[in-house]
């Protein structure tokens, strides 16, 4: 099973969407196996975006995402982490299409809800900047057998 890393941003929490973006995960069968809120400071964000800290938007992302608490998961599953961002949709929520998350839910480039790994060295390195190994729950669902054939691992 592969992982990826999401995290909830401020502005699902703040706007009351979290269990509602969040049911759309639980809708499509993937496994949750790590979750908790916190604040993200200004450190934190910078190890996460380390990519984006020399461009000029990065200090309005910064104060954006420090804003209010997020909720970090990590999600597991079949090519898991091209399926959740293809939930999400386009990083900007007008370009984005209807029936993804971003498509539905958001109208701005920053304030998109939901931030997902792009790929399985993003996954690892953002689940180590965010979760240690005991915070992860290694199970089995029951339902597993309903979800997938088991030639389809
Ligand atoms: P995604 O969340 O779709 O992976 P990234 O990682 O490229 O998008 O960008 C992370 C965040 O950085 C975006 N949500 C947005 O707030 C900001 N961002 C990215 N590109 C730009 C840009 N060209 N101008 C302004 N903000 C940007």
């Amino acid at each position: 099973m592969d992982q990826t890393f999401v995290m909830f941003k401020p502005d699902c929490i703040e706007r009351g969407l979290l269990t509602k973006v969040m049911s759309r995960f639980e809708d499509k069968g993937l496994r949750l196996v790590a979750l908790k809120m916190l604040r993200v400071t200004p450190e934190l964000a910078k190890q996460h975006y380390a990519e984006h800290v020399e461009k000029p938007f990065y200090p309005s992302l910064e104060s954006f995402i420090t804003a209010a608490p997020v909720v970090a998961a990590i999600y597991e599953g079949l090519d898991v982490v091209r399926v959740v961002r293809e939930m999400l949709g386009a990083t900007s929520g007008l370009k984005a299409a209807a029936g993804t998350i971003r498509g539905d839910f958001s109208a701005s480039r920053q304030m998109n809800l939901v931030h997902a790994s792009d790929s399985a060295e993003s996954a690892a390195r953002e689940i180590g900047i965010y979760f240690s190994e005991k915070e992860i729950v290694a199970w089995e669902p029951r339902c597993d057998d309903m979800l997938r054939a088991a030639d389809e691992a």
